[in-house]
């Protein structure tokens, strides 16, 4: 009888090993499918939630903060593929030439429909990626109602497919005294500037739409001119220091020239100024291909309260002594009304009076 025993028992104990193993084994195994199970569940909520792309950012960041006692779970985390990449350059979803065309007139309820991603204040940024650069786009306004319609149902779409953070400042020249382009631009830069961190600001009159959505209303490492071949043109630049129209310069560029001149009342003179200015400080214009920077004007008559300024000549021929002590540091004005609709941000401003 002993030695069945003995061996029963040494059988007994071999069996009880090998089960013992096979739990270890089963449990471990569990141990890491529940854990991987756990990892991918965050990454699986977050692909459709990508809506919102700074506030998932943020929180992601916040979210990774307290789980620094758990150091192997960051690497996991922050190794996601579904964390946001900044947007190719140029984007994807351009197509090139546009059909411009300004018979059928729009409703602004037409362009709120069509542009369904927009926020309001006439602001937007891609979902799926991180944008280039914030831009404030700039209009100096007033009384052209019908071409902002025109300005906001194609501009809207192009500024899109360019993957730009971006929103659109309407600045509306209050009252009756002799418009003021440039004056009006440096209210847009502030005005915008107290808004969000803008880091570009396109200036662009109201009734000029690119015909290629390639033009990208962005900066560049040097002020852009944008509108280089105007139908009004004939689809040519009308001389070399040309930078009326649309152009860009990032908030650097700008201060480098202390903004635009305040002083120039009535049509003309000022984007000379400004480029007075710009070569002043040792800056150079780049521009798109002519190709590329095709673009139509609204046809119009001349503006009431818009007439040729003639001291434009004097004022351009001093731009260099006078450009430090007029411009952005010597703004003044007041702002009367501010509307935000979907399409736009509308700032009403008194600018105050011409000298006479
Ligand atoms: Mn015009």
């Amino acid at each position: 009888m002993r030695e069945p025993t003995g061996n029963f028992t040494f059988l007994h104990r071999i069996c009880t090993l090998v089960v013992l193993l096979c739990f270890v084994h089963i449990s471990v195994t569990l141990l890491y499918y529940v854990k991987s199970w756990d990892f991918k569940q965050p990454s699986i909520q977050t692909q459709p939630g990508q809506r919102k792309l700074t506030f998932n950012r943020e929180s992601s960041e916040e979210e990774s903060k307290p789980t620094t006692n758990l150091p192997h779970i960051i690497p996991n985390i922050t190794d996601t593929p579904e964390e946001l990449q900044q947007c190719p350059d140029p984007s994807p979803l351009l197509v090139g030439p546009l059909r411009i065309e300004f018979s059928a007139p729009v409703s602004l309820e037409h362009v709120r429909s069509e542009n369904p991603a927009l926020q309001e204040g006439g602001r937007f940024k891609p979902k799926d990626c991180i944008a280039l650069q914030k831009v404030a786009i700039i209009i100096p306004f007033r009384k052209r109602d019908e071409h902002l319609k025109f300005w906001l149902y194609y501009l809207h779409p192009i500024l899109q497919r360019q993957q730009l953070d971006y929103g659109v400042y309407i600045i509306n020249q209050d009252g009756d005294e002799t418009f003021n382009r440039a004056k009006l631009l440096n209210v847009g830069y502030a005005e915008a500037l107290k808004e969000y961190g803008y880091e570009c600001f396109v200036f662009s009159d109201v009734d000029l739409i690119p015909m290629d959505d390639r033009n990208t209303y962005k900066c560049f490492s040097q002020p852009r001119h944008l509108s280089v071949s105007m139908d009004k043109f004939g689809f040519r630049l009308p001389y070399n220091q040309y930078f009326g129209g649309v152009s860009s310069m990032s908030k650097e560029q700008f201060l480098k020239i202390n903004g635009f001149p305040n002083n120039y009342w009535g049509w003309g003179g000022e984007d000379d100024d400004i480029f007075n200015r710009l070569s002043s400080k040792g800056m150079s214009i780049s521009r798109p291909s002519g190709a590329i920077g095709k673009c139509r004007m609204i046809r119009h008559d001349r503006d009431k309260q818009n007439d040729p300024n003639p001291q434009r000549f004097d004022r351009i021929a001093h731009t260099r002594e006078t450009m430090h002590k007029d411009g952005i540091n010597s703004l003044s004005y007041k702002v009367v009304k501010v509307e935000k609709d979907q399409l736009f941000t509308k700032i009403t401003v008194d600018l105050g009076e011409a000298p006479k």
